[in-house]
């Protein structure tokens, strides 16, 4: 099923810059469907699980340091190839690297002790699944139906 559930994190550089409203519109306006979000404050012990991959990296501490800075608000978007769609949305990792229209690419470029680059998108389906379940139970999460869903059915 080509329906997918992707975690996106409007990072704490984002929040504190007043970025929020900005980076849901567009993930709004492409069609994706928010199905659950929140704003926390990420502790150490989370932010170490979701980022276990890049544990023992040069910049892991300083990511860490970065990710639980400030509070973050959390998303699971949903759509056809929302994994996909949202990286390309979000654009590369360094924003220098970001294409103009890109989330990155419009909205980052001063980087901190680690890469600040205003949002984080899971990479793949595994990710997806395992970064979904690090952020919200099942409960938190909702189907429901869109204004112009009845268009394209
Ligand atoms: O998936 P993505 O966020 O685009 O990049 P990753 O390679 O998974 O790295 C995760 C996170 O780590 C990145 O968003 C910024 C930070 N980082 C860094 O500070 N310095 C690097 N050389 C590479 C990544
Ligand atoms: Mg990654």
């Amino acid at each position: 099923e080509e329906v997918e559930r992707t975690l996106v994190i409007i990072k704490p550089d984002a929040v504190v810059r007043g970025l929020i409203g900005e980076i849901i519109s567009r993930f709004e306006k492409r069609g994706l469907k928010i199905v659950g979000m929140k704003m926390i404050w990420i502790d150490r012990k989370l932010a170490e699980k979701h980022y276990e991959e890049h544990k023992g990296k040069p910049f892991f501490n300083a990511l860490i340091e970065y990710i639980t800075k400030a509070p973050v608000v959390v998303m699971v978007v949903e759509g056809r190839y929302a994994i996909e769609v949202v990286r390309r949305m979000a654009g590369a990792t360094d924003p220098k690297d970001a294409a103009p229209g890109t989330i990155r690419g419009d909205y980052g470029l001063d980087i901190g002790d680690a890469i600040y680059n205003v949002i984080h998108a899971s990479d793949s389906k595994e990710s997806a699944e395992r970064e979904i379940s690090l952020y919200f139970k099942p409960e938190e999460l909702f189907e429901y139906c869109k204004a112009a869903d009845w268009f394209y059915k």
